[in-house]
């Protein structure tokens, strides 16, 4: 594990955290090569905080003779693990040694939206070549992450596209589950390139059934888009592929032990891509979406992530050998996206094989039938969005709309100062319970993320169900998609696909209390 990590966790053991700040030597959660810049930082007080985070861009070792420059956070990646305590007030220093605004987004918390790291919700931004000390009280419990949330538009070192991503854990009051040890493993591709037109897994998903009003609305708008001389809109595609930082084969492996149950925490941490993992000759049995217990533990041979997705599995250890624990997609996995497995004892190359085919299927991890508790008032508090898509709309890149409305600023392109609070589309009271209603005319597949706030799968692709308690949702191509969520936390609050290219390009909209 991480310096960060381990010290910070030798340090609550020894002394049950209290007043533990102060205490703490802050450059133990540095990269070495960091600590001496960022405690040279002034204005951000005397006394240490808990954490600190230094955005810099830095070679990043992907595999031998394969650095990369990226941005990323204390000269790793993924950024150090966060181990937070559910309920116990943090302090983090962001040092900015770019030359550029940024933002870091508490992914998957209900944190306060001058912290959550989002300028359209108006969290300031850490500006260019200074620092910005936040504080905020971590929950729910479970696997969450921080990123960057500033607009890349065509810029592909910028945004999610660079190495500005690490896994959170807060741990919850009590600890749930059997297990022997857990493993953070995040996923995460590099060295974006635009292309016209892409080749995203879309079959996976399951119920397949499309929505034909949607489809023919879609399929019409693109036929025309095509007719008029149009190419394919852009799309991002890598050539290095990932798990935490190390191309398949040259990581260190996970180790383990015959019988042992190992608890794999699982990040999506892609700019845009949705991802599968496969352990040949093993289960997963998944515990946690996003953090966020299941009713109960659900067995499945595989899993699949949208961009942003988290996915907490337990895996016994009982098929002895050398394995590739990697992406079902052949391609992805030869150019990295994988991991070796290596039991105590094992030796040879590594092995891959393939499990067989299985779909996946939200409604499985969840309860049969709609929750108990519908929306307050099912007229009122339904908010009904439409995705669409306008190809190559804006200087070749496909424009997003909501309703017809693509956020502001999304056609200008890649500044990220453009970020400007647009006025809220969907308006909440406080303590209401609410239902989006998402249709998707477009033929993509879309992560769909709510900021500081959980919702609760309730309708997918005409299933009913309930139970599921997640922050970001695959919303299939032509298809519907339902969740409910509770307005409980007040302030702005920003709902957007998770793709880099797609927010950036309209995919965006603000709630607000009313
Ligand atoms: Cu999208």
């Amino acid at each position: 594990m991480r310096d960060g990590h381990t010290s910070r966790r030798a340090f609550l053991g020894a002394s049950c955290g209290l007043a533990g700040a102060a205490l703490i030597e802050p450059s133990s959660f540095l990269g070495s090569a960091f600590s001496s810049r960022a405690q040279d930082t002034p204005a951000t007080g005397d006394t240490p905080a808990d954490y600190s985070l230094t955005i810099a861009t830095t070679p990043i070792e992907l595999a031998p003779n394969r650095i990369i420059s990226v941005t990323n956070y204390n000269g790793e990646f993924p950024g150090p693990l966060l181990r937070f305590k559910e309920g116990q007030r943090v302090t983090i220093d962001i040092h900015n040694h770019t030359d550029r605004p940024e933002q870091v987004h508490w992914h998957g918390q209900f944190v306060r939206a001058d912290v959550d790291g989002a300028a359209e919700e108006g969290t300031p931004f850490v500006p260019p070549h200074s620092s910005r000390r936040i504080s905020f009280v971590p929950g729910p419990s479970g696997l969450r992450f921080y990123h960057t949330h500033v607009r890349a538009g065509a810029d592909l070192s910028a945004g999610q596209y660079s190495g500005l991503v690490g896994p959170v854990y807060i741990e919850p009051k009590h600890n749930p589950g059997a297990y022997d040890r857990e493993v953070f493993l995040t996923l995460k591709e590099f060295q974006p390139t635009l292309s016209r037109g892409g080749d995203m897994a879309m079959d996976f998903l399951s119920p397949a059934a499309t929505v034909p009003t949607l489809k023919d609305q879609g399929e019409s708008a693109m036929r025309a888009s095509l007719a008029k001389g149009n190419q394919h809109g852009y799309e991002v595609g890598y050539d290095a592929f990932t798990i935490n930082g190390r191309m398949l084969g040259h990581g260190e492996p996970v180790r383990v032990k015959q019988g042992e149950r190992v608890l794999f925490h699982v990040l999506n941490g892609s700019a845009g891509e949705i991802r599968s993992l496969a352990l040949p000759g093993h289960t997963f049995t998944v515990v946690a979406m996003d953090g966020n217990p299941l009713p109960a533990p659900v067995r499945v041979p595989g899993l699949w992530l949208g961009t942003a997705e988290r996915i907490s599995a337990v895996v016994e250890m009982r098929h002895p050998g050398v394995w590739i624990m990697g992406d079902l997609s052949d391609d992805d996995r030869h150019h990295g996206m994988g991991i070796v497995v290596e039991y105590a004892g094992a030796k040879g190359k590594p092995q891959w094989l393939a499990p067989k085919p299985f779909k996946w299927n939200y409604t499985h991890f969840g309860r049969p039938g709609a929750p108990e508790t519908p929306p307050d008032d099912t007229a009122d508090d339904t908010f009904d969005m439409l995705f669409e898509k306008q190809n190559a709309a804006s200087n070749g890149f496909n424009l997003w709309t909501i309703n017809g409305v693509a956020f502001r600023g999304a056609a200008s392109g890649a500044s990220p100062t453009d970020q400007m609070m647009a006025p809220a589309s969907f308006h909440l009271r406080q303590g209401r319970r609410y239902r989006l209603r998402m249709r998707n005319a477009s033929d993509d597949i879309h992560p769909i993320h709510l900021h500081r706030h959980t919702f609760e799968l309730t309708r997918i692709a005409g299933q009913p169900t309930s139970g599921v308690m997640k922050d970001v949702v695959m919303v299939g191509g032509y298809q519907e998609v339902e969740v409910d969520f509770v307005a409980s936390n007040p302030g702005p609050t920003l709902f957007h696909c998770h793709q880099q290219l797609h927010m950036d390009y309209g995919f965006m909209s603000l709630f607000d209390y009313v």
